[in-house]
């Protein structure tokens, strides 16, 4: 929780003492590193482009050793990441050779944030992903060949079709709601989806994620505070990498950390290193424990580097390349890669043999998208309205526990209010 301190020690503005009106608050910071540069839009007649200000020639940070994983679980998260690299760079291949029907979005740079935040979920919780949370999808149970059938718009994938992007889940055996674009939307929607599963009995942790700039969004203040307010078993991921669209953070919010929002909802807020699975494993358990333990939500504010355009079709052009130098020397992977080498908790040959795993298990994924049929045209009017029994929506954990109408009650509930 945000820490109340009533200090006596003289306060630098003024040397006033505070008084026990005022409250000062901490936000933890796990990172081992800590980024002091800006990014500052300058304007020359109708040229605009972006500078970076500051040091960009620190070392590249270790990853931080995680409280709770054990190796296999790390070894684990490792193989979801490169899974994730490997089927996006697989379908950006698609894209080029005509095979995608619609645009792609990719997580490159943030597949620690996406992988090893999943990864905390029990079976029983909720997921609800954003564009660049692809590895969440894996983790979650979806595999490459779904998710690549989906972008080519084919027979079998999620949506049979009718979608050529990222819209769609699996409410009934993965507990996963599917990416709303509307920034902001979902999390109230799994605000919701905590209180429906409270009703039934059950506190449950439900995941999510909001950018740096989907976080500026109404209804993104209105979800995070109706989840405080209810004390629901929300986690979301600020996931801040430093661009929305091609608006740089820096011209996005005025705090310095988007963590200090928690504070303002009277939640727990945290900072972590996007790039470093152990740190983002670390707070996401934490968070899902206190979900599941009735203690209410979290924000976890992720910071990392969108290393690609917004999607297939934005160069990034506008993005000064010292930051995309920067970012890739702290490449999530290839540090993570290391880090298990080092530790010996996988050997150069059991690594070797991991990475063709992944390589054969793509390859015969793609192969069957690839192959796999479009939908028959007659199919189109499908599952556009609804048919009998297509939203037969049962209670997922239990019969709900709702209290009934008390009869001789004295005053209904608008009788209060409107005296
Ligand atoms: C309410 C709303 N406004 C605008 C958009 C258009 N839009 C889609 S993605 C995007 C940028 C999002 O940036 P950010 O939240 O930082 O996420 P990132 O793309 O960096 O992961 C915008 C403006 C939208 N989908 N919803
Ligand atoms: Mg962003």
């Amino acid at each position: 929780m945000p820490k109340k301190k009533t200090t006596s020690k003289p306060s630098p503005n003024g040397g006033r003492r505070p008084t026990s009106h005022q409250r000062t608050y901490s936000i933890p910071d796990y990172r081992l590193e800590k980024p002091t540069f800006t990014i500052r839009q300058v304007r020359k007649g109708d040229e605009v482009r972006y500078e970076v200000e500051g040091d960009l020639s620190a070392p590249v940070p270790p990853i931080r050793e995680s409280k709770y994983l054990n190796q296999k679980q790390c070894i684990e998260i490792y193989r979801w990441m490169l899974l994730n690299r490997k089927m996006e760079t697989a379908l950006e291949n698609l894209y080029k050779q005509g095979k995608v029907v619609g645009g792609v979005y990719f997580g490159l740079g943030q597949e620690a944030c996406s992988c090893a935040s999943a990864y905390a979920l029990h079976k029983d919780d909720w997921l609800a992903p954003m564009i660049r949370n692809q590895g969440s999808l894996l983790v979650r149970g979806f595999s490459p060949r779904d998710i690549m059938m989906q972008y080519m718009a084919k027979a079998g994938s999620p949506t049979k079709g009718r979608d050529a992007s990222s819209h769609f889940g699996d409410i009934h055996e993965r507990n996963v709601v599917a990416p709303i674009s509307t920034l902001g939307d979902l999390i109230p929607v799994l605000a919701g989806v905590a209180l429906g599963a409270r009703l039934q009995g059950r506190n449950i942790a439900v995941m999510t994620y909001i950018g740096d700039g989907g976080q500026s969004t109404g209804v993104t203040y209105e979800g995070i505070n109706f989840a405080a307010v209810q004390n629901l078993g929300l986690v979301l991921l600020v996931e801040n990498n430093l661009w929305a669209y091609s608006t740089p953070a820096d011209m996005q919010f005025h705090v310095k950390d988007l963590a200090e929002r928690a504070i303002a909802h009277g939640i727990p807020g945290v900072i972590v290193d996007g790039t470093d699975a152990c740190q983002v494993y670390d707070a996401a358990h934490e968070a899902c424990e206190r979900a599941r333990g009735d203690q209410g939500p979290t924000l976890i504010e992720a910071k990392m580097m969108r290393m690609k355009g917004h999607a297939i079709h934005d160069a990034a052009e506008y993005v000064p390349k010292l930051l995309f130098d920067y970012w890739r020397k702290r490449d999530p992977i290839a540090r993570f890669e290391d880090y298990l080498l080092k530790r010996k908790w996988l050997s150069p040959a059991e690594n070797r043999e991991l990475i063709t795993g992944v390589d054969q298990e793509l390859e015969a994924d793609r192969t069957f998208a690839v192959a796999s049929p479009m939908p028959e045209p007659e199919s189109a009017a499908g599952g556009v309205y609804c048919e009998d029994g297509c939203h037969n929506i049962q209670p997922k954990y239990a019969i709900p526990k709702a209290k009934k109408s008390s009869v001789g009650q004295k005053l209904k509930e608008a009788e209060v209010h409107l005296k």
